[in-house]
Parts: structure tokens; C-alpha cells; sequence
């Protein structure tokens, strides 16, 4: 499905890429939007940008770099805290095989293995940090990455309390497999302490590393020939990000991870008008598979029923549906019109709540919009999001599913 947004963005040409680009400070907003969001590049920044984060400050022991096991648990374990876990040596399909476990037991196996220098099995992932401790402010969002839609409508939701905001803590040896992040998201990495090797293959390749029965190479490290005859030829960046620096890793830039010596990071997934082009098919070729699996159940539902549940399996398997997009679009062009009737006064008054949304019993923090300087021009941005709303209109089963569904009235 052709994209309606080719036509506002600039094409993204992976072939002249020769290394990745480093910032020993962080980059202006003007900079970092047309050197690397919108060509959808990677960046690393100097570890000026994290240096007065307390997660830097309190959770690292300064003479030896190492984590500082006795602050984390002072200051996070007063309670049980139930934390994901993967466990590094038991692949799950596409994945590790996920667990949950108690924090202070987590810490406690991890400095056993430190102390031992053994290797660790067990990886702490997308740990929802700023959910779990609302007011323990161990970093700030950096300025270029504060244009954060998924942040911004995820936790202002009124359906759910939930985010994009995590943190990773893992031993040596402790490893993320290969993949791309969820819906062509970006994220941003941030290195407390350890390092990290990173190695990212810029987007349409894939081919070199998908099969046709859509299976995925899953250690790029131990990849099987028959399977993937052809997986070397793949381009390829490897970085050592090390202490302090943060990574930008652009929309389905596929990437494994490798966690040197004991590490924690802080990253966020998040998309905005630079990457909705890619989210949108990221949605519509989801869709379409779904659409395939489930093809023998068309001709005995009715129409409506067959494209609800389609939005149900899509919903289930990727994380969204047609109406999440819209009321994320919806809820980003509302704001992106306050700053507009204001003129664009770096204000943050008009980001005022409806009764509805104060009412809202929230445990997440609500993510801050960016000012109007840490965002591509408004009106730009309200034509991206404009285009996406009257592809989703446009679409029939996207209209009756919002229509008949969701009960919107989408003529307004
Ligand atoms: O740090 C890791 O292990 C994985 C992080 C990752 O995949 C990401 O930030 O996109
Ligand atoms: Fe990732």
C-alpha cells in the first residue's frame, strides 16, 4: 500500500553511509532533525548529555564504573517490585523466553555473578521505570528527543496508563537478539554504565536476513548458511557506545545488542512526524499479513465482523489498530493547533488537560510535549499528520471500523 506521506518527505538513501556520526555535545534541534531524523540516521552524543542525571550520579560506583548494587537497592527495593526479565540463553520464537521476577532478587544474582566474573543469564528489559517510581527523576529527556508522540498520546490515554520509558540492566554476556524496533519506532539508548556493542543494518535489506516463510536470523553472531545463504552481504555498522553516550537509532534500522561488563541504559521508543510515513506501513504490511492468516474465515463472517476481527488479531500481535493511530494523530494535531493559535510562544500554558484527562487516575507521569523549537515546523507537521488521517478515512475498512466500532463521526 503506497504511502500517502512519499510526498512530504525527503528520500532516505542508505548507500552513501560510511560511519556513524558522533556528537561530543548534543547537536542543535535544527541539526538533528535534517542531519539525522529526517534522513533517519544513527547518532551517538558525548556523555556530556547524561553527566548531572542522578541514574549517572547515584546508580554507578565511582571508583570501579561498576553499578553501585548497594545505592539500587536503598533507594528502589523498600518494596517488592515485580521486574521483566529474559532469559539470554533460551531462545522464544523471535524473542528470548520472558519471565517476571522480584528486583531485589534480580540485584542480588546480579552481584553474585559480578563479584564472580561469570557471565549472566538473566537481562532486565523494558523495564517501565518512569511507571514504576513517578517521582524518582533519574534523567531528564533529552531536548532533540522530546518530540515523542508515542510518549506523549500513551500517556495522556485515557483507555490505559502506560508508556514507552524503560530501563535495561544486564551482566556481561547479557545480549538483546536481532530485530527491528516495534511499529518502525525510533528509540534512543542512553548508557548509564558498561558498554554496549551495537550492530545496526541500515533498512531494506532485508531480504539478506528474512526467509521466504518470514523466519528472522536471531544471533547474527551464530547464523545458519543454508538458511541464509546470503546474511553476509548485509551492511553493517558496529559501535562500542560506551559510558555516558546516547544512541539514536533511526526507524527499521534492524540491530543486536551486546552488553559488555555490567550495564544499564535508559531508552525510550518513540516516532513523530519524521517516521510516521514508516510507521503507517509498518501498520498497513501487519495488517495485510493478518488479513492472509486468517483468509479462510472471510467468506463465512459478514463483512463488518471480518474487519473487526482482523483489528482485534492486529491489535494483539503489533500493539495497534486503526484507532490507535487516529486518536494518536488526533491528539497531536489538537496540541500542535494550541501552539499554533499561540503563535508558537515557547509557553507550555496552552498544554492544558480537559476535565477528563485531569479526572484520569494516573499513575504514569504524563510525557511533556516539545516547544515549539524542538519540532520540525508546525505546519509541516500538521500536514503529515492530516495526510495520515485522511489516508485512515479513506481506507474502507479503517472507516467502518472507526465508524461502526468506535462510533466517530469522521466527516467533521
Ligand atoms: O539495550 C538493549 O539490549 C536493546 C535496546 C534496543 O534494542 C533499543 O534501544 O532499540
Ligand atoms: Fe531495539
Amino acid at each position: 500500500m503506497a504511502s500517502p506521506q512519499n510526498a512530504l518527505h525527503a528520500t532516505r538513501d542508505y548507500s552513501t553511509i560510511t560511519e556513524i556520526a558522533y556528537h561530543e555535545s548534543p547537536p542543535s534541534y535544527k541539526t538533528f532533525l535534517e542531519q539525522y531524523l529526517e534522513p533517519n540516521l544513527p547518532v551517538i552524543i558525548g556523555p556530556d548529555l547524561t553527566k548531572h542525571w542522578r541514574a549517572r550520579l547515584q546508580w554507578v560506583s565511582h571508583d570501579t564504573g561498576k553499578p553501585n548494587f548497594d545505592n539500587l537497592r536503598e533507594q528502589l527495593c523498600h518494596n517488592p517490585v515485580e521486574v521483566p526479565v529474559a532469559d539470554c540463553q533460551c531462545k522464544d520464537f523471535t524473542d528470548q523466553r520472558r519471565s517476571t521476577m522480584d528486583l531485589k532478587a534480580f540485584l542480588d544474582e546480579w552481584e553474585t555473578d559480578s563479584m564472580a566474573n561469570t557471565p549472566s543469564r538473566t537481562y532486565l528489559k523494558d523495564f517501565h521505570f518512569v511507571r514504576t517510581f513517578p517521582h524518582y527523576d533519574a534523567y531528564e529527556t533529552p531536548d532533540i528527543f522530546r518530540d515523542d508522540w508515542m510518549n506523549e498520546f500513551w500517556t495522556r490515554r485515557m483507555d490505559m496508563d502506560d508508556d514507552y520509558r524503560f530501563v535495561y540492566c544486564g551482566g556481561d554476556g547479557t545480549f538483546t537478539p536481532f530485530h527491528a524496533d516495534v511499529y518502525r519506532s525510533y528509540s534512543w539508548s542512553a548508557n548509564i554504565c558498561g558498554i554496549k556493542k551495537w550492530t545496526l543494518f541500515p533498512p531494506n535489506q532485508e531480504h539478506l536476513f528474512c526467509d521466504n516463510l518470514k523466519n528472522t536470523v536471531y544471533d547474527i553472531e551464530n547464523v545458519d548458511p543454508v538458511q541464509f545463504p546470503n546474511f553476509d552481504k548485509a551492511k553493517r555498522f558496529t559501535i562500542y557506545q560506551k559510558p555516558g553516550e546516547t544512541l539514536f537509532v533511526p526507524s527499521g534500522w534492524w540491530h543486536q545488542v551486546h552488553n559488555i561488563g555490567d550495564t544499564i541504559s535508559i531508552n525510550h521508543n518513540w516516532c513523530n512526524g519524521s517516521n510516521l510515513d514508516l510507521l503507517l506501513d509498518s501498520i498497513c504490511s501487519d495488517l495485510k499479513e493478518v488479513e492472509r492468516e486468517i483468509e479462510h474465515l472471510k467468506d463465512v463472517m459478514e463483512e463488518g465482523e471480518w474487519i473487526e476481527t482482523c483489528q482485534k488479531l492486529l491489535l494483539l500481535n503489533s500493539g495497534w489498530d486503526w484507532s490507535t493511530l487516529w486518536h494518536m494523530c488526533m491528539t497531536i494535531r489538537k496540541r500542535i493547533q494550541a501552539q499554533m493559535r499561540h503563535g508558537g510562544l515557547e509557553e507550555s500554558s496552552y498544554l492544558t488537560f480537559t476535565k477528563d484527562e485531569e479526572e484520569m487516575p494516573r499513575k504514569t507521569p504524563i510525557f511533556q510535549p516539545p516547544l515549539v523549537s524542538q519540532q520540525p515546523p508546525l505546519d509541516l507537521t500538521l500536514r503529515r499528520v492530516d495526510a495520515v488521517l485522511d489516508y485512515i478515512k479513506n481506507e474502507k475498512s479503517a472507516r467502518w471500523f472507526l465508524e461502526h466500532i468506535k462510533n466517530l463521526v469522521l466527516d467533521d
